[in-house]
């Protein structure tokens, strides 16, 4: 049984599965409450292994036969799964089992969405289709025949044979469980095709429901894009004759690299000019990315256990990341990924959810599908390309495709292939996998005859589990840039390998200022005395993008926490600062909407917190609210000349065109502020396109005004799903901080609500948690309705529910009325019965705090 006695796995324990797969058959028999599934698996003794142990994974499973070599045998049955005796030489099982996908509301295993079967197996989703060793250390080829009457049933790899109510599907490239899909149902395609470079044709479709057509051509492109980068900078080609995408309604994540049948959440590929916003086409142009760049970096190389799951997704994320930076911009999608990395990954980091990028231990695997594991496992690819430099990653990774294809291997195996192709000892470089916590890197400085010297401090504060840290190696970017504002000394990456380290520069003619930590050259927490007018000449002068952007978001954090602990009014130099940034129409418009914004309310509660402060949630949220109004004054003549409407008719979701709506959106939050909502009414009645429709609304609703529009907008959008997640999303996120609570709760009463759609949950609820004053209301309320919407989902949902308890994760910053509401909540969820597994371990971790 899933969710009792929740044991706890160990990397340590890792071995071997005691018999490897010659070939897997399966055949569904499909019916929404009781589908057959009938498996023909060849099993061999592993010479590897010596465990004979002969266990298989399976939960939820109604056992009707099983055989060993055409004999009905009864298997013992045991906690997860069955044991049999099996010969210590080939043999076939087989077994039929039944379940039930229309009650499957976990959304993990074959389950049913409007109608339409699909499956999610990652992590541990296959055993909950089949008996089967449901590790991805066990890989076979799979033949999967399909029985129904759904005019489209799809399974991975190339089609076989098809006839009267049935299908056959056979993946030739072997495979874990975890990559198994099956989805069937009445689905339209958007066709398109792939020449590889060795010339293959290959056929590319976009499955999606009757009336969802006329929003598939910008991922098929991006697919294409995906497909042409891959083979460009990796050297990686597609190895299929047929690549499918099926968009559902719902779905836990982003979506899912099945090898040939990726599944996405229709959040993550469907894209209309009407109806997605330049965020939402962002957003599948990288999924898309990522879940195709999956077929070599995941598939066809996959991970040995679970504890590895970095090494597919950190390496995954980092080339999603470049490819959209080729296709956009690098220095603009830099900041945004700093910011998201600081936003998700430094906040677990620092709380009690703290854990290795490669994590030694866990009781539910999907609770482990975090920032650090993602984005932490991004960064430090990053890191180690620095380090060696581009030609050396680009053989290691060459060395990697040719050593590893067909294997699950470990992180060890990833890093043997750079310290084999440089002969380099990254054995300390290794730690980044380990160690858990961010990095604080204190930096001081000296000037003497021509000789600028840096000195870095490192220390790590103790995470759950591990209070000793070592020194990390650490790739310090820095360019030097002289009192006239010319860069004296272009960017170098100097190497931190010791606890405390000083590097010089000299025979320097005048004092520079440093510019440190270029391109956020390692997650880390830079502290360094600096004043405002250094900034200020850093955000003028410095050559590096990111920089310029943290000088600014540096200043503006200043200029916040000064409001927030002492009343002070911002300086005229900060607003001068933004306000020549933003006037100068030589530079990017996105990144000068990035300097407009400013630092979230979560991060100066976490900066004040760090600063020995007890972050009080409105008085955080009435600063912020008063330096949005001082910066519409400061900038009145200017918001109107950057606030610029997109021509009717011109709209593309490109970089040029999405960087000059944010500079526009970003100058019209403010506007409203000034107009009284005039040129935002005017945007809405008038926009051609979803960025500026929400733009607009969004502006309005921050301005505590919008009650026509947002009416408006529900009466437009109502048949369209992905659109009302927007309607519910905004207004909970923009409301104010006494009216949050209420307006979420209201919004569970309305029709469309359900918590079954994990994105309509995550609107609702994703967003009161995201409204920080609202969420940390001193009432309480918040917290209490969140428990309690937790408590219902978990029955339903594990996954989403346990995602979501980490809304909790930071109650040990705030004081001791909050905190005291939060345990209670957090104890009333634990006490539920039969709580799941997943939501169990989470909440037990954010307790022990
Ligand atoms: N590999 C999947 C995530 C599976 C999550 C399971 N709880 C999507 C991705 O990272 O590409
Ligand atoms: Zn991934």
């Amino acid at each position: 049984m899933k969710d009792s006695a929740p044991q706890t796995i160990y990397l340590a324990d890792y071995t071997p599965f005691g018999y490897e797969i010659e070939s897997v058959h399966l055949t569904f028999q499909l019916a929404p409450t009781a589908t057959r599934v009938l498996s023909k698996i060849a099993f061999t003794p592993n010479p590897a292994a010596t465990d004979k142990r002969f266990f298989l994974h399976g939960e939820e499973l109604k056992l009707i036969s099983a055989k060993i070599d055409g004999a009905e045998i009864t298997p013992r049955m045991v906690e997860g799964g069955l044991e049999a005796d099996v010969p210590d030489a080939p043999f076939v099982w087989e077994a039929e089992v039944e379940i039930s996908p229309e009650t499957n509301t976990a959304l993990e295993g074959l389950y049913m969405s409007n109608g339409m079967y699909c499956t999610q197996c990652e992590a541990e989703g296959f055993r909950k289709i089949t008996f089967y060793p449901d590790r991805p250390d066990v890989m076979a080829t799979f033949t999967v025949r399909i029985e129904g009457d759904l005019p489209v049933m799809m399974s991975n790899g190339n089609p076989l044979t098809k006839g009267e109510g049935f299908v056959e599907w056979q993946d030739p490239w072997p495979k874990p469980a975890y990559l198994f899909a099956l989805v069937a149902g009445d689905l339209i395609n958007h066709p398109g095709t792939f020449t590889t470079k060795s010339g293959k044709d290959v056929e590319l479709n976009i499955w999606v429901r009757p009336g969802d057509e006329g929003k598939c051509a910008f991922g098929m492109q991006a697919l294409k894009d995906s497909m042409k980068w891959d083979e460009d900078t990796y050297g990686r080609e597609y190895d299929l004759d047929i690549f499918n995408i099926v968009a559902v309604d719902d779905f836990n994540m982003g979506a899912m690299e099945n090898k040939g049948l990726n599944v996405f959440n229709s959040s993550c590929v469907l894209a209309s000019q009407e109806t997605s916003t330049d965020a939402n086409f962002e957003r599948v142009e990288g999924i898309i990315a990522h879940e195709y760049f999956h077929n070599w970096t995941g598939n066809r190389i996959t991970c040995r256990d679970w504890f590895q799951l970095c090494l597919k997704e950190g390496l995954t994320v980092y080339r999603d990341q470049m490819f959209s930076g080729d296709m956009r911009s690098h220095a603009v999608k830099r900041i945004e990924e700093v910011m998201i990395l600081r936003a998700r990954q430094f906040r677990e980091d620092n709380g009690p959810l703290a854990h290795p990028v490669r994590p030694e231990s866990f009781v539910e695997i999907n609770n482990f599908y975090t920032a650090t594991v993602y984005e932490k496992g991004a960064e430090i690819i990053g890191m180690l390309r620095r380090l060696i430099g581009d030609e050396a990653y680009s053989k290691g990774c060459d060395l990697y495709f040719d050593r590893h294809d067909g294997q699950a291997v470990t992180i060890e195996d990833w890093l043997t292939v750079f310290e084999d192709v440089t002969g380099r000892d990254l054995s300390q470089f290794k730690q980044w996998y380990s160690q858990a916590g961010t990095p604080r890197l204190k930096m001081t400085e000296t000037w003497e005859d021509g000789t600028l010297t840096l000195t870095f401090t490192q220390t790590t504060p103790a995470t759950p589990g591990q209070t000793e840290k070592n020194p990390q190696v650490i790739p310090i970017a820095v360019g030097l840039i002289g009192p006239n504002g010319d860069e004296v000394v272009p960017t170098t990456v100097l190497e931190m390998t010791e606890a405390e380290q000083s590097f010089t520069f000299d025979g320097l003619g005048a004092r520079p200022v440093a510019s440190v930590l270029r391109d956020f050259s390692a997650p880390v927490i830079l502290e360094r005395e600096m004043d405002a007018e250094t900034r200020a000449f850093l955000l003028a002068h410095d050559t590096d993008p990111f920089q310029t952007w943290e000088m600014g978001r540096m200043l503006a954090k200043d200029t916040l926490i000064a409001l927030i602990t002492e009343g002070t009014e911002p300086a005229a130099a900060y607003l001068d600062a933004i306000k020549s940034v933003v006037a100068d129409d030589t530079q990017d418009p996105a990144f000068r909407a990035l300097v407009l914004g400013l630092p979230s309310q979560d991060d100066l509660a976490q900066t004040l917190f760090d600063a020995g402060v007890t972050p009080d949630p409105m008085k955080i949220y009435e600063a912020r609210e008063s330096l949005r109004r001082h910066l519409a004054r400061h900038l009145s003549h200017v918001l109107p000349t950057v606030f610029r409407p997109t021509e009717p008719g011109t709209y593309k979701p490109d970089a040029e065109g999405s960087g000059r709506r944010s500079l526009s959106l970003a100058a019209l939050s403010l506007l409203t502020l000034n107009d009284g909502g005039e040129a935002a009414k005017q945007l809405f009645a008038q926009a051609d396109n979803m960025t500026e429709q929400a733009g607009a609304l969004q502006a309005l609703l921050s301005a505590d005004l919008g009650t026509e529009e947002l009416q408006a907008f529900e009466t437009q959008w109502k048949e369209d799903r992905l659109v009302m997640d927007k309607w519910f999303m905004m207004q909970v996120a923009s409301a104010a901080p006494e009216k949050a609570v209420q307006v979420a709760n209201d919004l569970t009463q309305h029709p469309a609500f359900t918590n079954k759609n994990p994105n309509r949950f995550r609107a609702v609820f994703g967003a009161l948690t995201a409204n920080h004053a609202g969420f940390h209301h001193a009432s309480g309320a918040a917290y209490k309705l969140l428990a309690d919407q937790l408590i219902s989902l978990d029955a339903l949902n594990p996954q989403t529910t346990a995602r979501m308890s980490g809304a909790f994760e930071t109650w040990k910053r705030y004081d001791a009325d909050r905190q005291a509401m939060i345990k209670a909540e957090l104890e009333r969820i634990l006490a539920t019965p039969k709580l799941s597994r997943d939501t169990t371990e989470m909440v037990t971790r954010i307790l022990s705090a």
